[in-house]
């Protein structure tokens, strides 16, 4: 299932990303039962936090000259939204921040808890991506980011992929882990 979003929406959001950006809703409530209850029904403890892995990244960017040998530096931003307003916006430290690795990587890389605001009416995870250079370092972030529009209980998790692998973008590949803290 796709949405597209509304350009204010998007600009409230994060105005790194620009209108007509398209979300991924990956589904929330769980895929255990309870399904689109938002974390609300009885029994599920609502999540507050989500641990997020990177294992995958691929682009078909080019650096300096042709080279392939870039040199990613990857983060994650959890943002939720309440009401169409940002009323939490967290972001990993750098999972990935290495040299000459060239157009791809995977292995396992995974973040402390990123707290989010539980009550909000919808969650993302945007990916960033930083192909860096000396003097001037080119995002290439995927144009899509991941999205619950009802925030998964505690306890839930999987992996999704937002964004492709092209020039001037990047396609990340992560798990999700939700928990209470
Ligand atoms: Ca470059
Ligand atoms: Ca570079």
């Amino acid at each position: 299932m796709k949405k597209v979003l509304a350009c204010s929406v998007t600009f409230l959001a994060l105005s790194l990303f620009s209108c007509g950006d398209t979300g991924v809703n990956v589904g929330g409530g769980g895929d255990d039962g309870g399904g689109g209850g938002g974390g609300g029904g009885g029994g599920k403890k609502a999540s507050n936090a989500v641990v997020i892995t990177l294992t995958g990244w691929e682009t078909k960017e080019t650096d300096l000259l042709g080279d392939t040998k870039l040199d990613p530096k990857i983060s994650f931003t959890v943002t939720a939204i309440q009401g169409g307003r940002v009323v939490s916006n967290n972001s990993t430290g750098a999972l990935l921040d290495q040299d000459n690795v060239g157009q791809s990587w995977s292995g396992n890389a995974r973040s402390s808890p990123v707290p989010f605001i539980s009550s909000a009416d919808e969650l993302r995870i945007y990916a960033t991506v930083i192909e860096k250079d000396p003097l001037a370092s080119d995002d290439i972030s995927p144009n899509y980011y991941a999205s619950w529009m009802d925030i998964p209980s505690a306890g839930y998790s999987g992996s999704t992929s937002i964004g492709q692998s092209a020039k001037g973008t990047s396609k990340v590949t992560f798990s999700y882990q939700f928990i209470s803290q």
